[in-house]
């Protein structure tokens, strides 16, 4: 009778692993990835925005270090301030990093990754792979849907 039981549960585990993949959610271990999407672009524009909230539930800082993905020559983690009424943007050198227990927005105005060299603009409906690579987590993967070029527009004044 235990043994039917441990068996049970055996099975119940792993049924039950494949199944959170289905939440929208992407991540691992103690980082979680929601509301990941990539901002249409216009044709024969040759860079391109993605945004996400990266939430770490774990007891360390982490550190999203580099990114890449088969869409793009290059992917750069940007910030964006405002100095004297302009908007800058520069890339992080030493990357983002994503305080324990807090959770990080990348959003139109401010983090942002930024796709360099895409040789197919993104269209909407479409979806674009990326992997994040974390200083402590490792590599996570996972695909972008892509949203309309208006999407969040106004928080956003930059072009490139
Ligand atoms: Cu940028």
């Amino acid at each position: 009778m235990r043994e039917w039981i441990l068996a049970t549960l055996t099975v119940l585990f792993f049924v039950g692993a494949p199944l959170s993949a289905l939440s929208g959610e992407a991540g691992s271990g103690s980082l979680h990835i929601s509301d990941p999407w990539a901002r249409a672009m216009l044709p024969g524009q040759p860079t391109g925005g993605a945004y996400m909230t990266i939430r770490n539930d774990g007891e360390e800082a982490d550190r999203l270090i580099s990114v890449s993905s088969p869409a793009a020559g290059k992917v750069e983690i940007h910030t964006m301030t405002m100095q004297d009424d302009v908007m800058i943007m520069r890339p992080l050198e030493d990357g983002l990093e994503i305080p324990a227990g807090e959770s990080v927005a990348l959003e139109p105005g401010g983090f942002h990754l930024m796709f360099m060299q895409v040789e197919e603009p993104f269209a909407e409906g479409e979806t674009v792979p990326v992997t994040l690579e974390f200083e402590k987590a490792g590599a996570v993967s996972l695909d972008l849907p892509v949203l309309p070029a208006s999407t969040g527009r106004g928080m956003d004044a930059h072009e490139h």
